[in-house]
């Protein structure tokens, strides 16, 4: 990303190694010194873990500071294509262990610290994380974000600063409590404000025709109000190059602090409110993982984001001294899910009012620089907008939609003449009670290129949701499966197998995760297997300790440590994970005999604040362990825990400790999964349904390594087309129905028969989510994994099998596929 020109380059300014620059940890050490004394104003001999991590992070900063200013400098010069990802949201996850990792600087580090009497590993724990998203998509975009670095590709990621990230859990009494997250209270030594790279932001009003100085008829937005977006930079260092790319982030604030006028005539209050009002759009992020209808403060938000993003563009373009007209050969626009595809409209109205271009040039330009990912199929996901808020909040984009509306239509009436019904359905206004602005369908008659995010996804999304677009346009279709970062998601988080890959593979893994097939070469060494399930064991150890110091349950590593981490919600169905613990729970008691390998099941995730039946899910897990875990009975071969709080900093506990990954959700509704991935990468075998890219790790590990059970996408179809009846199934299962009566008899609630009838109904009765259909193949399953895990040398072999074929799942192959196939994107190696 460019910058002004100057008269010096950062080579000049910059020699050598110095407290700034250098990388041996005799200087890192000056450095922190250095920090805690200048930047924090402490002396070693008070100063506390937490100030060691912001003197440490300070220095390491800087370590980036060379290559993140030769990066956008170099991007600058070359003038070449920048891919600007538009996310909502990016969960990032912690800074520093990452950045020491991607920068080979960990064991300079540790040896400073340890130089300096501290563990870097307790001061790694004291950095809070940036939780500024809510589940998959976010960390998506973070994954991307790394890729992009690692791969040096010009990129940036653009988004949102909340105040408040996504909340964090804590359990009272078994119940799912929220409490604000503060992530910005000790300050953020990552970011740097840019105050001077600000935007103006317009709401509402009103608009209005006037002649231009060429006599041309124009329209013009008269606004009601205007707010100010300030760009707060986050490095985003690649792994073992010297590209360091920029993670944007705007803030609200008022354009002017106080309103002179109201504070002239003495309404100070007044004056300080609106400062107030216009700071509240980026205060919080929302915490539902799937939208919550016609939130006016959302629309702001997504609103918000874009424009100062998009005019930031068209600076830098200014800046290089790109013509308008060449917008699109300099960016290409990824739009993650629909909250930013009010950038569809808001370019036209950029390109249009402000520069003065034509709509069918402003419309060519628009439509070659977007591209759009979608990463839902629950129809009632798609977003929407009341047509009177959009026009209250947007007037302006309200005229300019329904002007792309008229087009689309005609475009769709000349290639389906007299199909009424298919206009209505695909026009970006929909009629259907109150009108409402549908944005995945602004998103795809602005888009050039529309993306599922896995095989299947991407076939159900031509077949359902987006059928007619996909009928008019059939070659603006693909599928970029997703992809995580293996050097977050295995590298950082379980150095004891990166150890071993070093070891057998050498270095070059995690820029190239294909070359873990040649593990598969050792799993006939039984010496090799022994040190697989010896990391293993290590990682199981871990994640007990955590999981005892944070909920006091103690977990045995022998056991099979069976998991469920990922946002509650009933289409994932860990209801149904539970109906099989509580199946075994019931055997047990019946016939004491009852013998299978001791399991431990572990479940984490948010549910969102006003999803009632989800928290009523996490309190049913909480109830059904509290009785487990304290029955002789049982407990020696049955053990349940609820990881309190799941985030990217305890994930990294997680996913290297488990045995079992549940990926167990309705045939057709989960669009990928990601959490799936980084299990997979790290050893766990899968027990699963076939949806999302569970189909595509299957595929990669052959069907003999992976437990499949459960109804298809197509069966799921059939089933509901056909009349489904929960009913059926309970009447035909006793011991589902003495599960089902279990639970709703009181006995994991001491005996209030109350709290879980909610739950028990929606399952015997609805069934939305075909809990109930799948429960027979499930258990069924499940008594297979238990079968294989007896033979721990054959599970071990399909641990390896499962880790070895996982190198497709690499956010570097899933980005090299976007950058090649939607963007146009060369890479620009950065030298410092
Ligand atoms: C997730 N979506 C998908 N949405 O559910 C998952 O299958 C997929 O792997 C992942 O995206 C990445 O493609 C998701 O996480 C959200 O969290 C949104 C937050 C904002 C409101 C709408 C949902």
């Amino acid at each position: 990303m460019p910058h002004a020109k100057r008269a010096t380059s950062s080579a000049t300014i910059l020699s050598g190694a110095d407290v700034r620059t250098g990388l041996d940890s005799a200087v890192l050490q000056q450095a922190v010194l250095d920090h805690l004394y200048y930047s924090l104003g402490r002396l070693p001999a008070v100063a506390t873990p937490a100030n060691y991590y912001r003197a440490l992070a300070l220095a390491i900063r800087d370590r980036l500071q060379q290559r993140w200013i030769r990066t956008s400098e170099t991007y600058f010069e070359r003038g070449r294509k920048l891919a600007c990802y538009l996310s909502a949201e990016f969960l990032l996850g912690p800074h520093l262990g990452n950045n020491l990792l991607n920068l080979g600087l960990e064991q300079a580090a540790r040896e400073a610290l340890t130089a300096l009497g501290q563990d870097l590993d307790a001061i790694l724990d004291c950095e809070p994380e940036p939780g500024l998203g809510n589940g998959g998509l976010g960390r998506l975009a973070a994954c991307y974000l790394d890729s992009l670095a690692t791969l040096q590709y010009p990129a940036i990621g653009y988004g949102i600063r909340y105040e408040f990230g996504i909340f964090a859990q804590e359990i009272r009494d078994g119940w799912q409590t929220e409490r604000t997250d503060k992530w910005l209270s000790g300050g953020n030594p990552w970011e740097i404000a840019k105050p001077d790279i600000a935007y103006e932001v317009k709401w509402g009003g009103h608009t209005e025709r006037y002649i231009d100085d060429d006599g041309a008829e124009r329209r013009r937005w008269v606004p009601y109000r205007v707010v100010r977006g300030i760009a707060y930079d986050t490095p985003i260092q690649g792994y073992g190059v010297d590209t360091c790319n920029t993670l944007r982030l705007w803030s609200a604030e008022a354009a002017e602090s106080f309103d002179f006028q109201a504070f002239n005539t003495g309404d100070y209050f007044q004056a300080v409110d609106a400062k107030l009002r216009s700071e509240t759009i980026t205060k919080v992020l929302y915490p539902n993982d799937e939208p919550a209808i016609g939130k006016r403060l959302r629309l702001a938000q997504q609103y918000f984001f874009v424009t100062c993003s998009l005019q930031d563009m068209l600076r830098i373009l200014d800046l290089a001294g790109g013509a308008i007209e060449q917008f699109a050969e300099h960016f290409a626009v990824q739009l993650n899910d629909t909250h930013p595809s009010i950038g569809v409209a808001e370019l036209m109205r950029l390109l249009i009012d402000e520069r003065g271009l034509d709509w069918d040039a402003a419309w060519t330009i628009t439509v070659a620089t977007f591209g759009y990912t979608n990463h839902t199929l629950l129809p009632e996901a798609l977003e929407t907008w009341p047509l009177p808020l959009f026009r209250e909040v947007l007037p302006r984009h309200l005229e300019i939609i329904y002007e792309i509306n008229r087009r689309f239509l005609d475009e769709v009436r000349a290639c389906f003449p007299d199909d009424s019904a298919r206009v209505a359905r695909m026009s970006l206004i929909g009629e259907a009670g109150e009108k409402q602005v549908r944005m995945a369908h602004l998103a795809c008659v602005g888009s050039h290129a529309i993306n599922g995010v896995a095989a299947l996804h991407s076939e159900l999304l031509k077949a359902s949701v987006l059928s007619d677009f996909h009928a008019l346009w059939p070659e603006r279709f693909s599928n970029k499966t997703n992809g995580v970062t293996p050097r977050r998601f295995l590298a950082l988080a379980n150095p004891g197998l990166r150890a071993l890959l070093d070891e057998t593979l050498g270095a070059s893994w995690p820029v190239d995760l294909g070359r873990l097939r040649e593990l598969e070469s050792h799993i006939d060494d039984p010496a090799f297997r022994e040190r697989w399930r010896a990391v293993k064991h290590a990682n199981k150890q871990r994640l007990a300790d955590y999981v005892q110091a944070h909920t006091g349950i103690v977990l045995d590593p022998d056991w099979l440590f069976d998991i469920q981490v990922k946002r509650i919600h009933e289409y994932k169905r860990q209801h149904l994970n539970l109906l099989h613990i509580v199946t075994l729970y019931q055997r047990l008691k019946t016939y004491p005999a009852f013998s299978f390998p001791p399991r431990a099941f572990l479940f984490g995730g948010k549910a969102a604040p006003g999803y009632f039946t989800a928290k009523r899910i996490i309190k049913l897990i909480n109830a059904v362990a509290e009785t487990i875990n304290a029955d002789p009975e049982v407990n020696g071969r049955l053990k349940v825990a609820f990881v309190p709080n799941f985030s990217v900093k305890n994930a990294q506990l997680i996913y290297p400790a488990a045995d079992l990954s549940e990926q167990i959700s309705t045939a057709g509704k989960e669009a990928s999964g990601t959490g799936n991935m980084k299990f997979m990468l790290n050893g766990a075998l899968t027990i699963g349904t076939l949806d999302g890219a569970n189909v595509e790790m299957r595929d990669e590990v052959g069907a003999e390594n992976f437990f499949l059970f459960g109804r298809t996408a197509d069966e799921v179809a059939r089933l509901q087309g056909e009349g489904y009846r929960p009913a059926d199934y309970l009447a035909g299962d006793d011991e589902l129905k003495a599960v089902m009566e279990l639970i709703g008899s009181g006995h994991f609630s001491g005996g209030d028969s109350e709290v879980f009838r909610p739950l028990v109904e929606n399952l015997t009765q609805s069934d939305p989510f075909l809990v109930l259909a799948d429960y027979a193949a499930y258990v069924a399953c499940q008594e297979g994994v238990s079968a294989a895990w007896a033979d721990q040398e054959q599970w071990t072999r399909m641990s390896i099998i499962n880790c070895a074929r996982g190198g497709k799942f690499s956010s570097d192959r899933a980005i090299a596929e976007y950058a090649r196939e939607i963007w146009g994107l060369q890479s620009v190696p950065i030298q410092v």
